[in-house]
């Protein structure tokens, strides 16, 4: 059966939420986030992006870009309050409502039977109806499986709506940049173009055999998407098990020190992604991670228990940042991550891993390093075992699905 898809995106998300209550702001640039220090934007509204200002970018810069910008903490109690708000209009029309983050959702209206069950009318009328009870826009693709109505949603922001129906598909696809595809990031985009690859069409010349040869699991997927197929459902809950930022180096950080630098603005970033997901630690956070990847690619994570309720700073993080770095202070490092693990992983009867000893050690117990354990001794590790009260482990433990948020720097 022919699938009927909405993808409903905010506009500004915050910066509109925060213009509602402050119509003047409207015309002049705004951005959110903290003004001072490390601060990044977390969103803007359009008279800001016209002077180049995006999300994630450094407050400072924006500042340079921008002298006249606006600037306004982040609220997430109210963003996230009208995400609420957001989410039961969506739900007026199917329970099939999948949220991506506080601003951003896909719902499957296949068998709504309102408005004759026609996706563009209905998709209308959430734009509308989020206006007129919310005071903010959003913008919706309306298409027959996910990564196209995603697509379709960014079309014609802001305020916008987008519908590529079934006998569309060709015509829109064909022409379409690969780094629109779901899932290529950079490094993927430049590779395909480095084959010549820019369009979905060129991506069709390649069998998908010989795009699994270049790119993996990865190459089947591409060759997928060029077709239009895209079989993922709309998932209404999807229990998560941990979350985590964390950032690739374009040149090798150069030893712990360097490290320790980097972790309050990515302590700041996991918070503020926490938030969009409106984890704020009321209910503990079950562990905090570090990971890092070193000059030779060997990947490390190292974990612990944590019960304090509120968010980890980055002085939680460091014992553990310690703890992976050990002997070789000026070990050269590609990657540095951090998260939070949100439950525990579930294990047979007997075999419950005593994160603590019963005894709950304090974190900056790590600091000491023991006897016999070896930060650095990882060859043999496939998945995360026990030592000393915290979990170490080689890339991520088996059973936790750890959904990053990557960022090249
Ligand atoms: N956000 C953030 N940090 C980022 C990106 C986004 O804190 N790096 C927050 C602020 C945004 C909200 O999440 O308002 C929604 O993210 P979007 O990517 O949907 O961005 P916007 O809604 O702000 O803008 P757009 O109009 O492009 O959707
Ligand atoms: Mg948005």
């Amino acid at each position: 059966m022919q699938r009927k898809i909405i993808h409903c995106d905010a506009d500004c998300f915050y910066a509109a939420v925060e213009m509602r209550s402050r119509p003047e702001l409207r015309e002049q640039p705004l951005a959110i986030g903290a003004a001072s220090g490390r601060g990044v934007v977390t969103t803007c509204n359009y008279p800001a992006r016209a002077y180049g200002i995006r999300s994630a970018m450094p407050m400072a810069e924006a500042r340079q870009r921008c002298p006249q910008l606006i600037i306004l903490p982040t609220n997430m109690t109210t963003y996230q309050s009208v995400s609420r708000d957001m989410q039961a209009i969506f739900h007026r029309f199917s329970p099939l409502v999948e949220p991506l983050s506080l601003d951003e959702a896909f719902l499957d209206v296949t068998k709504t039977t309102q408005f004759q069950g026609s996706a563009t009318l209905i998709a209308q009328e959430i734009r509308r109806l989020v206006a007129l009870e919310l005071g903010i826009t959003i913008s919706a693709g309306v298409a027959p499986n996910k990564f196209l109505a995603k697509i379709a949603s960014d079309w014609q922001k802001p305020d916008g709506l987008c519908v590529i129906r079934p006998d569309q598909v060709e015509a829109f696809l064909l022409p379409l940049p690969v780094a629109k595809l779901h899932g290529v990031g950079k490094v993927t985009a430049a590779k395909l173009h480095d084959l010549g690859i820019h369009t979905c069409s060129d991506l069709r010349q390649w069998s998908c055999a010989a795009l699994m040869e270049r790119f993996g699991r990865h190459g089947q997927r591409l060759y997928e998407l060029s077709w239009g197929q895209d079989e993922r459902p709309v998932v209404v809950s999807r229990p998560r098990k941990s979350m985590s930022v964390e950032r690739t180096f374009s040149h090798n950080l150069p030893g712990r020190g360097a490290c320790h630098e980097r972790l309050p603005a990515l302590a700041e970033e996991l918070h503020q992604r926490l938030g969009r997901k409106s984890l704020d630690g009321s209910t503990p956070f079950a562990k905090l991670f570090v990971k890092l990847r070193f000059a030779d690619f060997s990947t490390h994570t190292r974990e612990a228990g944590w019960q304090q309720a509120g968010l980890p700073g980055e002085a939680d993080f460091a014992p553990l940042l310690d703890y992976l770095y050990a002997e070789q202070e000026q070990r050269g490092v590609r990657l540095l991550g951090l998260g939070v693990r949100l439950s525990e992983p579930v294990r047979p009867a007997g075999q419950q891993l005593s994160l603590f000893n019963d005894q709950q050690q304090p974190l900056n117990h790590l600091r000491q390093r023991q006897p016999g354990d070896n930060a650095d001794d990882q060859s043999n590790h496939s998945a995360s075992h026990h030592i000393g009260g915290v979990v170490q482990s080689q890339d991520h433990p088996a059973g936790h699905d750890a959904e990053g948020e990557g960022q090249q720097d």
